[in-house]
């Protein structure tokens, strides 16, 4: 019996050592424990706006099933829409010495200093979705600390001038085949986060399409067709989207052919507006949004909105394979710039089934 015992203990010692749990484990040799693409396991700090919509949710989920993906170590923040939080969150990563910080400004000012300060730390950023004052995500000198492109490594996201352009060309390819025969169309719009560049990006694309000036906030087109009549923020939340649609209806209850929102969230809130003032949504008043979040499908295809210009927040797969090259010493493009298409009650019903967010 006791030869039988040792014979047991012996093999269960070899288990633990072959498994590396017999102490001392952990890492060596344990191919769970690097990074995907490195010699190690990296430690990843995220600066995140906060959860004001869908789309910023969808965008959390990926980057988080992304660094799980990638076997890296995300110290993730949820700055709760405020720019403090995301100054101290990424001071906070730099004294944890992390090897990479991502981050996305939820306005465009006031990221110099920090991002010097990542810079002086030597710790390489990525600037996420949104983007920074005076950055055209292009840098021709990298050695011109004036260019705001050069204080972060790589910017991966979209653009929104392009977004808020495809968004009044849809409109002036469709407005007449739903509201037939009127000589001018009153637009309403729900800006976004004033201040972000997702709300001017839209804000300006959007006016550039029908010739307004980028400056001004209301304005009629170059062809006297479009009017923006009403514009104000909704701060990219369904609750503030219907509140000011809610105001819009009474200050002009029989004057808005178009509602543009800088995205789905606001304009579903404003459908809900628009429905207890007893108006149709999609016939009445003509209903655009961005981002093709799953909300807006379901609007789409229930025909209470007629079209949303796709933003893709599915972003985290991109961060964490620009992350790694950064770490391995390979150059990226200054702009990881993500793919998208546009969707009406044409198509909605289609894609549908198979959508991400
Ligand atoms: C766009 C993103 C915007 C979305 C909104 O890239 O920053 O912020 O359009 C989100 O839904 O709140």
């Amino acid at each position: 019996m006791r030869k039988l015992l040792r014979v047991a203990a012996v093999l269960v010692v070899f288990a633990l050592v072959l498994s590396g749990c017999g102490g001392g484990g952990g890492g060596s040799g344990d191919s769970g424990d690097v990074t995907q693409g490195m010699d190690r396991k990296i430690v990843m700090g995220y600066s995140q706006i906060g959860a004001e919509s869908e789309w910023r949710t969808a965008c959390t989920n990926s980057v988080q099933a992304a660094a799980k993906e990638w076997n890296i170590d995300l110290r993730f923040s949820d700055a709760q829409q405020q720019q403090q939080n995301q100054l101290q969150a990424i001071r906070t990563f730099i004294q944890q010495k992390v090897d990479i910080i991502a981050f996305t400004p939820v306005v465009e000012t006031g990221w110099e200093a920090i991002l010097k300060e990542c810079l002086d730390a030597g710790i390489p950023t990525i600037c996420v979705d949104r983007s920074i004052e005076g950055s055209d995500r292009a840098s021709s000198n990298p050695s011109d600390m004036s260019d705001p492109d050069n204080w972060f490594t790589a910017f991966i996201g979209s653009n929104m001038e392009d977004e808020g352009n495809r968004a009044a060309a849809w409109m002036m390819a469709n407005v007449a085949s739903i509201k037939p025969g009127k000589s001018v169309y009153n637009i309403a719009e729900l800006q976004g986060t004033v201040g972000s560049s997702a709300m001017t990006g839209r804000f300006k694309g959007f006016r550039d399409a029908l010739g307004i000036p980028a400056a001004q906030a209301l304005g009629t087109s170059s062809d006297g067709k479009y009017s923006i009549i009403l514009s104000q923020t909704g701060d990219f939340t369904r609750a503030q989207g219907k509140q000011v649609m809610e105001a819009f209806l009474k200050s002009n209850p029989n004057d808005i052919d178009v509602l543009f929102a800088h995205n789905d969230d606001m304009a579903i809130g404003a459908i809900q507006a628009v429905e207890e003032a007893g108006k149709v949504p999609s016939k009445d008043i003509i209903i655009i949004g961005v981002d093709a979040v799953k909300g807006a499908f379901e609007a789409m295809v229930a025909g209470t909105m007629n079209a949303s210009i796709e933003c893709n927040p599915l972003l985290g797969p991109q961060v964490m394979e620009t992350a790694v090259k950064i770490l391995n010493g390979q150059t990226v493009e200054k702009w990881v710039l993500s793919n998208e298409s546009d969707y009406d009650q044409s198509n909605a019903a289609e894609a549908y089934p198979t959508r991400q967010y």
